[in-house]
């Protein structure tokens, strides 16, 4: 068993240090959050709500085991949307902008955030709403070299959405190893189920978008996207941050890295064939950063014609307030979608960038889904390199 000391709000000496002019979040604050590991490592950071994106969270340092000096990794980061395409065609939804997906947060009970703490929220419809759960959990399978127990453990930050029939839970995870899981999982009722009147063509019809979950119904498949919006600020200045793509090609028997700076907007794709990702830098005379390790990327949605913030799996642009939401985006100079925002002759060097990362997951029902859905969870990861 592992001992983790709690700070929520600390108003110590410490607070002169963190709440310089660089660090908009201060331990002084109610939103403050702190968790202390027993190898020694920390993370800090703080959240905020919106009524578009719920919870997101800011300030993020991490502290590496033996270090007192915190490595800032993240400005901001959002959850810019949940696009919602149905196979039969005509149902579209952007659950993020379109359907209140801050103000449909509903109460965490007790004994869905054991161990943790249940922050209170003011949404649009509810005040003192208990609704973000910040808790600490930890990985215990796994074992050291001597074949020793050990542990890896982990701050957890998580909502719930009732968005439709659905619920969504942003799951925001800080490991003691330096290590970040940004993930949604879904769980609820089946959106969209159409009843087959017991008429074989309609059965007919319905079981080519979809599933037959039970007698008389067939759920209708559907593909969820999620988009993150990233603010990185790698160690400390956000304007020097260098992002690099990484391929692994062979080089006759070898595999060898090549590493490729990116300079100006664009768009990127994951490649499996050469275990392509990506790499933010602290600066160009910096070895440090972080890794974004694509998950659940093996398949990729390519929506109808207007539909062109679907297009890619990875996009960098230069930070700009306005452009917050991958769709349905509003009041930006007529920027709407994640494809307007990137420019390709728009220089990133010496700037501050956002990079927007999408998965894809094509969700088939099946007759075990109804009348309840067993969560289904999409996930990536970025990954310290040379941090410690
Ligand atoms: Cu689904």
């Amino acid at each position: 068993m592992f001992t983790v000391k709690r700070w929520w709000k600390i108003y110590l000496a410490l607070a002169c240090f963190y709440s310089s002019s660089v660090f908009a979040c201060s331990p002084d604050d109610s939103n403050y959050v702190q968790e202390n590991f027993s190898n020694g490592a920390k993370w800090s950071m703080c959240w905020e709500f919106d009524s578009d994106e719920g919870i997101y969270l800011t300030d993020i340092t991490y502290t590496p085991p033996n270090s007192t000096t915190p490595f800032r990794v993240i400005n901001e980061v959002i959850l810019s949307q949940i696009f919602v395409p149905y196979d039969n065609g005509k149902d579209r939804f952007h659950d993020v902008t379109d359907y209140d997906f801050g103000g449909s947060m509903i109460e965490i009970k007790p004994q869905n955030c054991k161990n943790g703490f249940i922050e209170r929220i003011d949404t649009l419809y509810e005040d003192n709403l208990p609704s973000l759960c910040i808790k600490t959990a930890s990985d215990t399978t796994l074992h050291d070299l001597t074949g020793a127990p050990a542990s890896s453990e982990y701050l957890q930050l998580f909502s719930s959405h009732q968005v439709g029939a659905y619920n969504y839970i942003p799951d925001w995870r800080f490991y003691s190893n330096g290590m970040i899981e940004f993930a949604v999982g879904a769980t609820g009722a089946l959106q969209t189920t159409v009843n087959i009147n017991n008429n074989p063509a309609r059965e007919d019809r319905y079981r080519k978008l979809g599933w037959k979950i039970g007698h008389n119904t067939v759920g209708v498949s559907h593909i969820h996207n999620y988009f993150w919006r990233i603010d990185f600020a790698v160690g400390d200045q956000e304007n020097d941050d260098v992002f690099k793509v990484l391929r692994y090609t062979k080089d006759g028997n070898k595999t060898v890295e090549n590493a490729t700076q990116i300079t100006k907007e664009g768009r990127f794709n994951h490649k499996e064939s050469n275990f392509k990702t990506w790499f933010v830098q602290e600066n160009v005379n910096s070895n440090k950063g972080y890794i974004l390790q694509p998950g659940d990327s093996g398949h990729r949605f390519k929506g109808i014609k207007k539909e062109k913030f679907t297009r890619n799996d990875l996009h960098i642009s230069r930070d700009i307030a306005c452009e917050r939401y991958a769709s349905h985006n509003k009041m930006c100079n007529g920027k709407k979608q994640l494809a307007d925002f990137i420019q390709d002759n728009k220089s990133i060097e010496n700037r501050d960038f956002v990079v927007w990362y999408n998965l894809t997951l094509h969700h088939i029902p099946r007759g075990e889904e109804s009348p309840e859905m067993d969560i289904h969870r999409n996930s990536f990861k970025l990954v310290p390199r040379n941090l410690y």
